[in-house]
């Protein structure tokens, strides 16, 4: 039996995921690609002020490296960066990592992938793993003169720790889950927050708490009871998802618990602006107990007048006013629908990603795509995100994943390509769903696609994880057999 040489791509939750998977299954030759310094993926990019993960800490993790540590609900970004970074070097995947090393192109050779890297080096694998994440290309708004602003002008994830907020006046454009939680973290140390508003938000209530000693204690001492709030927390998140892809009694009540929470703004006024017009949920819900009280302080200005323009002193918005500021905040999210991209993937008979996925990203059960053999994506289009944990979809998937290769190993086939007619069919089903979830009830979102439909799995994760961890129907793949005389 050989092994087959795997490039993984991506050193984030699903890259070192999968070179977890892959190193208990005994594949040992592997090459993680990493074009940063360090493991950890968005949770290294974002290190802004108040990031906190909103997805339960033990329920935020993977099931193969339960953390008692933990030290609150709720984690806050930096130790999530340093459990993952934990969790790689546990594993010694520092062997088998090469940081600082962009993949920028990969190209099918009828047997395998010629992988191309940044320093012009090439390396021949027999499969490639896409692990590059969704949430990874900040966008910068097309703002006129947004290069005249005379302080700092930052992204969310590029956040400039050289750059001291203490006293100064900060403009924060955007108002998705990030914004709220920077402008809830910088108010009160800033001497004003201006909260540049397109669009507001529902923002469901939470209570986070640190962890006691006792409770760590327990964990570490009986690590069974990891299975406790995992357990908890996949039934809470399973009614919750419920609510996403069915109109019903959870979304609902969710609608009332938001619009509960929204009646603790005093002001009438502020709490028209701070009133969204779509459904709950229909955006990715923001999760804060703080954003309310923080806009209500006389230290915060929420802004709804659109942005006409950035000059040197601050932002112009449609009234003609021009807010001052000496630093300048985008919380202005990402480009989600990148996925791999900008890497030059050149799949069988020389299509092209972009050829592929002109009308949009479109996989098979969200890990592999027609006429690309032998490469697999974790959390590829159509995965199961939302609010759910991306830990359990990367584990799920990645079993899929050594599943395949277990099955090159033995030999049953060289490579491997769902069908076009199975893909074809597989996407028409979830279109037909789209309607049912809570995505299309009339908002825009970073969850849309090119064609208006969700880019999300239109089901529960539980439905999908069921159906990825089953036993592929072989009538859906194209599998190249004569791999048969190879073992
Ligand atoms: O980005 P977003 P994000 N002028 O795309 C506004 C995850 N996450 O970084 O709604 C003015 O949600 C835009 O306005 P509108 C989570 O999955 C998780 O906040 O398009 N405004 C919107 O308000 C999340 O969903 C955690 O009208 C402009 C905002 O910018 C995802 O990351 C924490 C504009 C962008 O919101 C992305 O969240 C943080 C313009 N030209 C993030 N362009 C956890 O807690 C854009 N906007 C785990």
């Amino acid at each position: 039996m050989s092994s087959p040489r795997i490039a993984i791509v991506g050193a984030g939750i699903s890259g070192i995921c999968m070179a977890v998977a892959l190193q208990r299954a005994g594949f040992a030759d592997f090459t993680i690609y990493e074009k940063a310094d360090d493991y950890g993926g968005t949770w290294r990019d974002n290190s802004y002020p108040g990031l906190v993960c909103d997805v339960p800490s033990r329920y935020y993790q993977f099931r193969f490296a339960k953390n008692p540590e933990w030290t609150h609900l709720y984690s806050a970004g930096p130790e999530i960066k340093d459990y993952l970074v934990g969790v790689a070097r546990e594993h010694g995947l520092h062997r088998n990592t090469r940081f600082g090393t962009e993949v920028t192109g990969a190209e099918f050779d009828g047997e395998g992938w010629q992988v191309t890297t940044s320093d012009g080096a090439t390396g021949r694998f027999d499969f490639v793993l896409c692990a590059t994440g969704f949430l990874h290309h900040p966008t910068r708004p097309d703002i006129p003169g947004l290069d005249d602003f005379a302080g700092p002008v930052m992204h969310s994830a590029r956040w400039r720790h050289d750059v001291d907020i203490t006293g100064k006046r900060v403009g924060v454009i955007g108002t998705g889950s990030t914004g709220t939680q920077l402008v809830s973290a910088m108010a009160g140390n800033a001497s004003e927050v201006v909260l540049f508003q397109r669009t507001p938000q529902w923002i469901l209530p939470t209570v986070n708490r640190p962890y006691t000693r006792l409770s760590k204690w327990l964990y570490k001492r009986v690590p069974a009871l990891g299975a406790v709030p995992y357990l908890f927390n996949r039934a809470a998140f399973a009614v919750f998802s419920q609510g996403l892809v069915h109109p019903g009694r959870v979304r609902k009540l969710i609608q009332w618990v938001v619009e509960r929470h929204l009646k603790t703004v005093e002001d009438p006024e502020l709490r028209a602006k701070l009133t969204p017009d779509y459904q709950a949920m229909c955006k990715r819900l923001v999760v804060s107990d703080r954003f309310y009280r923080t806009v209500q302080r006389p230290d915060v200005r929420l802004v709804t007048e659109g942005i006409d323009a950035v000059e040197q002193r601050g932002v112009v918005t449609a009234d003609g006013r021009l807010h001052e500021l000496d630093i300048l905040v985008l919380a202005t999210g990402f480009d989600s629908h990148a996925f791999m991209r900008p890497m030059a993937i050149t799949g069988a008979f020389g299509r092209t990603l972009d050829q592929a996925w002109s009308a949009g990203p479109r996989a098979f059960e969200g890990v592999m795509m027609p006429d690309f053999p032998n490469l697999f994506m974790l959390v590829g289009p159509h995965s199961p995100f939302a609010n759910h944990p991306l830990t359990a979809v990367a584990e799920a998937q990645s079993t899929r994943i050594v599943g395949w290769l277990q099955r090159w190993r033995a030999g049953e086939f060289t490579t491997i390509a769902p069908t076009h007619a199975a893909t074809d069919r597989y996407n028409a089903r979830m279109r037909a769903a789209a309607p049912s979830t809570v995505w299309t009830t009339g908002c825009t979102s970073w969850y849309l696609g090119k064609d208006g439909l969700p880019e999300l799995w239109p089901w529960t994760p539980g439905a999908y994880e069921k159906l990825i961890r089953s036993a592929p129907n072989t009538a859906d793949y194209q599998l190249n057999l004569r791999a048969a005389s190879r073992s």
